[in-house]
């Protein structure tokens, strides 16, 4: 415990350990240690060799590249010269071989209904659908945004677009209509293609509506086209907006994927910091392509006949990424599923993945604890031993949620792959390889090839003990190119900190003995109790440990003779929390991590304020145990009412 003040300290301690089966390791595509460490030494210390061979191999260029990189971190440019397109790469290249009729999509909408569309299939409706853009007079270098349900239409959309060159900007369909105003504004986006509506648990969700009243602040934005999904009723307004289905009706089906400069924008992604308006974080086609290529094969394992599913929104970039283009591009089957976990029950998961023999199933530490909560008794029900690999990614997982999957949907056989990226990394930066690492409960283990990460001090020295900040030391090819229309804002937020020598994260993390990454949380998030800086994450952890915690949050305020207290919002399993149980609840976190991390106040929460994508906001608990009201934007909260109903509980 030195240098308290400066790093971030860490009190918890956990030494399991999990290596992978021989069968797995046997057959898995990264499978041994030598292997790894080949590759990860080749991506840093001959970065161009190493990721430009990668390339060669796993993309299909009209054009190869002249030069693999050019130009010094942040402003380096990839595969300089090359013509390639990110549609062609996830569908064309699949037709001529046994790919083309294999399931590219496997599709269930919340009320039952199912679809199933072979490469040849979505290839089909992607060239026809992006004869509809070009109609509507969509050209290359065009902004469309999204706001479509959990639809095979929506990655039909992305596909069209991206075979035009337009650049999707993709809004998450529970976000309000200001928050879709906005994103047009700033992308000055042409289209608007969204749905009547979308189903969750058993409700429809109005879309059109709510981009109607968006319509109202879109100067920009010509035309709106809606797929019919729940036939609920619409205003369609006349010359503006056009049913999917009419438009289909008079295209063909011949649409040739146009020749794209590697660098040209594939899609922009609005991403909320803690303060400000959303950062339009801005992906380009070649770099971005080969690294969500290249971290599905490696990271997912994946083999020509698994079917994968991973339960994000599209509106996300996991979705992005780890629904659409990484496993599309590998010729993978895809399952997507348009509804809530627990509707009509509890067990509608572990239904589908015993329907469907899901294979490989990636899902948020966020959803792990409502599992948990819902109890074995419905993954139980089912048989799940079709699954070989499991993952999460979001926030960093408690291990004792992290034990719960390995034992409970896993049944100890299954590496479980703890993913540590951002939206701004395009692709996964830190997680084990499920044939060669042996995983450690709540770590995101070690980088992947072709990433070369440190843990430094404010003033860019390397911490030598404990925790400090996580950046990048050198570029990599799916990296957030810009921040649209404001490029200082992408040079201010990720490199001003360290003069332009390191992307910073903004994520606390410490390594271990073994050289295993720990990632602490947000930066913002830490606490300085006694001026000993603690991570969030720790104190929550050792809070699920205990037997009737579900879900943690734990944040400081403002003390006397701490500097900074240590508040915890515990959502139990069962019973509303007597004083008793606090008092249990304090002394458990003081025997689990010691008594510097005691705990001033447990407040009992029915639930915990989240982001949409289910990341708890702390900044908002800040606020409520300083006893301040709650400032700044809560327009990414998930459910309104949750902070009245925990500001009641003093
Ligand atoms: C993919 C995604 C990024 C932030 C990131 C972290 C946190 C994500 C992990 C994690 C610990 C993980 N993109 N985070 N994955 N923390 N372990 N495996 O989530 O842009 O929405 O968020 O999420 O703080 O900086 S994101």
């Amino acid at each position: 415990m030195t240098d308290a003040g400066q790093n971030i300290e860490s009190v918890l301690q956990e030494d399991r350990k999990f290596p992978p089966s021989s069968e797995f390791s046997a057959q898995a595509n990264i499978s041994s240690e030598q292997q790894y460490l080949e590759m990860w030494n080749k991506g840093k210390d001959d970065p161009a060799g190493f990721w430009g061979e990668l390339a060669k191999e796993n993309l299909a260029w009209f054009k190869e590249f002249d030069s693999v990189m050019d130009g010094e971190m942040p402003e380096t440019k990839w595969f300089t010269g090359g013509k390639i397109n990110a549609s062609y790469q996830c569908l064309d290249r699949h037709l001529t071989g046994p790919r083309k009729n294999k399931a590219a999509i496997i599709w269930e909408g919340e009320p039952g209904d199912q679809r199933i569309l072979t490469y040849q299939q979505l290839h089909h409706e992607v060239c026809k659908f992006a004869n509809v853009l070009k109609k509507l007079g969509i050209e290359t270098g065009d902004r469309v945004t999204i706001y479509m349900p959990m639809v095979p239409e929506l990655a039909i959309a992305m596909l069209a677009c991206a075979r035009l060159g337009a650049v999707h900007s993709i809004v998450f369909g529970g976000f309000s209509a200001d928050a879709i105003a906005d994103r047009n504004h700033d992308a000055e986006s042409k289209l608007v293609i969204t749905a009547d509506g979308g189903w969750r648990r058993g409700k429809e969700i109005p879309l059109k509506a709510t981009v109607d009243e968006a319509m109202e602040k879109s100067p920009t934005v010509e035309n709106v086209v809606v797929y019919r999904r729940t036939g609920g009723d619409v205003n369609m307004v006349p010359d503006r907006d056009y049913w999917w289905h009419d438009l289909m009706e008079d295209v063909d089906a011949d649409c040739p994927a146009v020749e794209l400069d590697s660098e040209h924008p594939l899609f922009i992604l609005y991403t909320s910091g803690s303060t400000g308006k959303p950062k339009g974080v801005l992906h380009t086609t070649a770099g971005y392509m080969l690294g969500a290529t290249m971290t599905s094969k490696w990271v997912f394992d994946l083999k020509e006949d698994d079917t994968y599913w991973c339960t994000a929104d599209i509106g996300w970039i996991t979705g992005h990424s780890y629904i659409t283009y990484g496993p599309l591009s590998n010729g993978t089957t895809s399952l997507m599923y348009e509804g809530a976990p627990n509707w009509p029950d509890e067990g509608r998961f572990w239904n589908i993945v015993e329907k469907s023999q899901v294979n490989i199933f990636y899902t948020a530490p966020t959803a792990i604890r409502a599992f948990i909560k819902w109890g074995d008794q419905w993954p139980s029900q089912y048989d799940l031993s079709s699954l070989r690999l499991l993952g999460t990614v979001g926030e960093p997982i408690n291990p004792e949620a992290w034990m719960w999957y390995h034992k409970v949907i896993g049944n100890e056989k299954c590496p479980i792959v703890d993913t540590w990226w951002q939206t701004e990394t395009g692709g996964i930066m830190l997680s084990p390889l499920p044939g060669v690492t042996a995983t450690k409960p709540g770590s995101c283990t070690k980088p992947l090839p072709g990433v070369v990460p440190a843990i430094v001090t404010e003033e860019g020295e390397p911490v030598t003990e404990g925790g400090g900040l996580l950046v990048m030391t050198q570029p990599w090819p799916h990296m957030l190119r810009t921040v649209y229309g404001d490029h200082d804002r992408f040079i201010e937020t990720y490199f001003s900190k360290f003069d332009g020598k390191y992307y910073f994260a903004g994520d606390g993390a410490r390594i271990d003995d073994d050289g295993y990454y720990w990632v602490m949380g947000r930066v913002d998030d830490v606490l300085n109790v006694s001026g000993h800086r603690l991570s969030t994450m720790e104190v929550e952890s050792a809070l699920v440990a205990h037997d009737n915690v579900a879900e943690a949050a734990v944040v400081g305020f403002p003390h006397e003779l701490k500097g900074e207290g240590i508040c915890c919002f515990v959502t139990l399993k069962s019973g509303d929390g007597s004083d008793e149980e606090k008092e249990e609840l304090k002394q458990h976190v003081r025997k689990q991590i010691g008594a510097i991390a005691t705990p001033d106040k447990i407040k009992i929460a029915p639930a915990l304020p989240k982001t949409r994508s289910g990341k708890i906001m702390r900044r908002l608990l800040r606020d409520i145990a300083a006893g301040r009201d709650v400032s700044g934007d809560v327009t990414t909260l998930e459910d309104n009412t949750i902070l009245e109903k925990l500001r009641e509980d003093d």
